[in-house]
């Protein structure tokens, strides 16, 4: 099903959820846990470009891509194409056992977009959480260290240790405990909330500097074996660090033999008008994790790391069974491809602007705004109950999604206190249907 056969046009035939939603979300509420959460009651028919189609023939304007997955929409023709063709050849060997070609390939492309001219090797996991998890595991036999510095607001994954990376308690940690040990946590560089207390233009170094006191005396740098960081936090509100943060954390990291970690998850992959979110401060990371966007829509996660740094790894050190899988490779190679043919780190830019356009004002004019963050086609709209106190206003940010949910418009929740609006569409929605989606949210946020 390409964009060609699904009209690009927002169509609401029954009132959000219909008919068929309802009865499947009785049939889902019965037989899957309510602890798998849910952004919104409505199932799925079929989807292309900026459009989902549901089950009662409602058309909606994607703009959560599945969580910054489909960034080259969710039925790209190479991706389809690449799909088909490795299904038909086979599905599954596992890489440890009868390699195959794609694989290899992936590898040598992903060595090749991560900035910096260092050799680089990757390898490949299942989802996100497994390849932070890798990174770490890593970073630990490589430096002979056990210590993980982690940050405020950060999400990680929801393994144990992608948990216990990760800084919200709920949901993602309550009751679930021990957590993993050895793993510390630094302030963040929110300019908008700044954790320090400094002004927006002075945040960067300010957190920095708490950060590096922070290891310095409670871990000891020569104890820390890896810096996990998200160049922009995603679930943590789409937050991008004031400038120099980054930069200065990096130069801590390679002065005391730490390995930088950019878990670019969901920043990476051309999210942000860039391949990797951390090229906008010209960072070279130790390793990169990726997943998401990387596999045009099937599940996949990278390693990507210096070789100096990941060959001390002794063979059988690292592995899965599912572990870039032959389809999951092939798509992610369409993916590729897709970006470079159709220029979408370009197009992630090009939103960003009519982001700029529909957002920025809201701030002047809407007294709930506390902060529009745009960065490529990544944005977010901080709602707050009012402007002096900053205090965080969740119930506005739930009647906004739910808004935007009713006039076919499918929209996420983030942030730390659940204040935050995330606008995250396919980097192949056209404009009418952003700038239809835009209004309908702009909409919401002015009658607040
Ligand atoms: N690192 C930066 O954003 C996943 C979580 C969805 P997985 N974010 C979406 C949910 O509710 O669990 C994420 C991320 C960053 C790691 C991950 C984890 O990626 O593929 O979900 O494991």
């Amino acid at each position: 099903m390409t964009s060609a056969q699904v009209p690009q046009r927002r169509e609401i035939a029954t009132s959000l959820p219909g008919p068929r939603s309802l009865e499947l979300m009785a049939r889902r509420r019965a037989a899957v846990p309510a602890g798998v959460g849910g952004t919104m009651p409505v199932f799925a028919e079929r989807a292309a470009g900026g459009i989902v189609v549901d089950v009662d023939g409602n058309s909606l304007i994607d703009l959560g891509a599945g969580i910054a997955v489909l960034t080259v929409g969710s039925s790209a023709d190479k991706v389809v194409e690449a799909v088909h063709e490795q299904v038909e050849r086979f599905t599954h060997t596992c890489f440890q056992v009868t390699p195959y070609e794609s694989y290899v390939a992936l590898a040598e492309r992903l060595n090749g977009l991560v900035p910096g001219n260092i050799e680089r090797r990757s390898f490949f996991v299942n989802s996100g959480a497994e390849a932070v998890e890798n990174a770490v595991k890593i970073a630990r036999a490589s430096t002979g260290r056990q210590a993980v510095v982690a940050f405020d607001h950060a999400f990680h994954g929801r393994t144990l240790l992608g948990m216990s990376l990760t800084s919200k308690a709920m949901p993602y940690k309550a009751g679930f405990g021990p957590l993993a040990p050895e793993v510390y946590r630094a302030p963040y560089s929110y300019p908008y909330r700044c954790p320090v207390g400094a002004p927006a233009s002075e945040c960067g170094p300010a957190c920095a500097e708490a950060a590096m006191k922070m290891m310095d005396k409670q871990i000891g740098a020569d104890r820390i074996a890896a810096l996990v960081v998200e160049p922009v936090l995603g679930e943590g509100g789409v937050v991008v660090p004031g400038e120099g943060f980054l930069p200065t954390l990096a130069s801590y990291c390679a002065d005391n033999g730490i390995i930088f970690v950019a878990d670019e998850v969901q920043a990476g992959f051309g999210r942000t008008g860039r391949w990797f979110s951390c090229e906008h401060w010209g960072i070279v990371p130790d390793i990169v994790t990726t997943a998401k966007g990387l596999g045009g829509g099937l599940p996949i996660g990278g390693v990507t790391a210096r070789a100096d740094i990941v060959d001390s790894i002794h063979p059988g050190g690292l592995g899965s069974t599912f572990g870039g899988n032959p389809v999951s490779c092939a798509a992610a190679l369409a993916a590729i491809e897709e970006v470079e043919q159709h220029g979408l780190l370009e197009r992630a830019a090009a939103i960003g602007s009519i982001f700029e356009r529909y957002l920025l004002p809201l701030v002047e004019d809407v007294p709930a705004v506390g902060d529009v963050r745009v960065i490529g086609a990544m944005a977010a709209v901080e709602l707050v109950a009012d402007g002096q106190s900053k205090l965080p206003d969740p119930a506005a940010a739930s009647k906004v999604l739910a808004r935007c949910h009713e006039e076919g418009v499918v929209l996420l929740k983030a942030g730390t206190f659940d204040n935050v609006v995330r606008i995250l569409p396919p980097l192949v929605i056209g404009d009418d249907l952003l700038q239809e989606g835009l209004e309908i949210l702009e909409k919401a946020v002015r009658s607040l």
